[in-house]
Formats: structure tokens, C-alpha cells, sequence
């Protein structure tokens, strides 16, 4: 038995480090945004292209300035950045049979159909979002570039899944440093539309980022990170990275590098296994309280388990 101590309209009186109660909390994200260069190797494809920075600044404003229950304005996406959208979706797609775990190959002919996705367009974050909220109740926020981990995990605990808006440089269409609009919309998306992965999103880089499923007799990707880099795609299949069974108190502690290749990739047995391991190990751990979402009044309770 369990009691609500604290609602997220309520103040809360126990000791604990802030986070998110209602869903317009979120709104306080907005501009705390880890800059290119901080978290980021200097060596990422536009740092050092003015014109791609004074456009991606452009792209991100929409994200500083939006706030929760506002659509999401249209970016108009210009020739160069379609045929960099255009490159990467051909690319991507060809490989997506043979590399792609089932759920993302079930559901990409849907996006096609419903959401614009195609090799001479780039799909609008609004679009995509009302789609994913019939879906699987998960829409999709703009962001100015990445988040901390904490606040963009704490995003997920309201279904909300922060997106960047601008693309990639066009010098290296085959994998980019850091998240953009071909990493959510070709990685991402098309797994929140499986009612199981939307509800599994804990150990978050390697599983969701760079997640290794068994399908059969094969070893398929259903990672973000590798489901919109075709470079990394690939290589996640062959013989070259380490493969490692996925057992959440090991995989929580391996430390990753964002900015190249993962050298070591973890093998999930299926997404109910990966999901009921992530589980088990979520309650061995320690804390003074637990947390609901209460999905009527999309805000956060506190629930006093002691
Ligand atoms: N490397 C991915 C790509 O090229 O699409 C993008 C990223 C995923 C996770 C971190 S950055
Ligand atoms: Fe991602």
C-alpha cells in the first residue's frame, strides 16, 4: 500500500533535488541547453562553418521561445538541408531490411504514409508529434541542442521527448556528434510508436541510443543512435565492436563516449526481457521515496513507501 504525500500541485516539504511536477515545469528547459564544444568534441563537422551556425541558431530559437501546449512552429527547410535529409534517408533506408529490428521496419511505411516522411522532405516535429500522441501518448518538444541527462530523462516521465529541429552538416551525412533532426525522426520516432519501447526508457544510451536486440537468428539494431547514422549501422553488425550481454547493473555502469563509434554495444534478449531487467533493477535501488506519473492531471505524485 502506498500513499500520495505530495501532488504536483502541492508543495513538497521533503529533501530532495528539484524536478519536474507538471508538465509546464518543462518549459523551464528551454534554454538550458549544453553548448556545442562543452559536452561536444571540437571536431564536430559545423563548428567551424559560420553559415551553419548562424542557421542552426536561427532553428533553435523556435525551441527557446516555445512553450508546453503551443504547436510547434514549421521550420522552412532549405534546399541544401533537404538534400542532406535526402541523402541520409536514401542511405538509411536501404539498409533498414537487412539492420533494423522489426518494430521500426512495421511502423516506417505508417510515418511515410501519415507524417511526410520521404526523401525530398523533411517531417514537421508537430506533425510527427500529434501522430505519436494517438500513438502511444508521447509528443515531441522542441530543443535547442542536448539537454543534461537528467532534464532530458526527466522529460520522458511526461511522455514528452525533447527533439532538436535542425540537421546535420552536409559534409558528413553518414553520422553527426550529436542529436539532430534525422536522429529523432529516423531513429527515435519510430520506436515510440511500439507500445512496449515507449514504455521502457531507463538506461537510456545503450538501449535506446544504441540498443543490440536478438530477432531469430539475428542480431538487429533498434538504437536511435545507430538507426540515423548509416555509418555506424553498419558497423554495429560486423565483427568489430564488442558484444555484450544486456544486464542492466553492469550496462548502467559502463562509461561511453558521445562524440565517435560505440566500441562496445549491449545485446538485449527481446524488449519485454531488456524492459522487466530494467525493472528489476530499478527497484534494488535506494531512495527515500518513489514516483507516479498520474497520467489525468499529466503531473508527477510522490509516494510515500516507507
Ligand atoms: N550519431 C548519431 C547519428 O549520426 O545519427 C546521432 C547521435 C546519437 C546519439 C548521440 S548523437
Ligand atoms: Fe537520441
Amino acid at each position: 500500500q502506498v500513499k500520495v504525500i505530495s501532488t504536483g500541485a502541492t508543495q513538497v516539504t521533503l529533501a530532495m533535488p528539484w524536478f519536474p511536477r507538471r508538465k509546464t515545469d518543462l518549459d523551464t528547459f528551454a534554454d538550458k541547453v549544453l553548448e556545442m564544444g562543452e559536452e561536444l568534441d571540437a571536431d564536430h563537422p559545423g563548428a567551424l562553418d559560420p553559415v551553419y551556425r548562424a542557421r542552426r541558431a536561427e532553428i533553435t530559437r523556435i525551441a527557446k521561445t516555445h512553450r508546453h501546449g503551443q504547436p510547434i512552429p514549421k521550420v522552412e527547410y532549405t534546399k541544401q538541408e533537404i538534400e542532406t535529409w535526402g541523402a541520409v534517408f536514401r542511405s538509411l533506408k536501404k539498409l533498414y531490411s537487412s539492420h533494423a529490428c522489426r518494430e521500426h521496419q512495421l511502423v516506417f511505411p505508417l510515418l511515410e504514409k501519415n507524417c511526410g516522411y520521404s526523401e525530398d522532405n523533411i517531417p514537421q516535429l508537430e506533425e510527427v508529434s500529434n501522430f505519436l500522441k494517438d500513438y502511444t501518448g508521447f509528443t515531441l518538444r522542441p530543443v535547442m541542442g542536448l539537454l543534461t541527462s537528467r532534464d532530458f530523462l526527466n522529460g520522458l516521465a511526461f511522455r514528452v521527448f525533447h527533439s532538436t529541429q535542425y540537421i546535420r552538416h552536409h559534409s558528413k551525412p553518414h553520422y553527426t556528434p550529436e542529436p539532430d533532426v534525422c536522429h529523432e525522426l529516423l531513429g527515435h520516432v519510430p520506436l515510440f510508436c511500439d507500445p512496449d519501447f515507449a514504455d521502457f526508457s531507463q538506461i537510456y544510451w545503450f538501449t535506446v541510443e544504441f540498443g543490440l536486440c536478438r530477432q531469430g537468428n539475428d542480431i538487429r539494431a533498434y538504437g536511435a543512435g545507430l538507426l540515423s547514422s548509416f555509418g555506424e549501422l553498419e558497423y554495429a553488425l560486423t565483427d568489430k565492436p564488442e558484444k555484450r550481454p544486456f544486464e542492466p547493473h553492469k550496462t548502467s555502469e559502463q562509461k561511453y563516449i558521445v562524440t565517435q563509434y560505440q566500441p562496445i554495444y549491449f545485446v538485449a534478449e527481446s524488449f519485454k526481457d531488456a524492459q522487466q531487467k530494467v525493472r528489476d533493477f530499478s527497484n534494488s535501488l535506494e531512495r527515500p521515496f518513489s514516483v507516479r506519473y498520474n497520467p489525468y492531471t499529466e503531473s508527477i505524485e510522490v509516494l510515500d513507501t516507507q
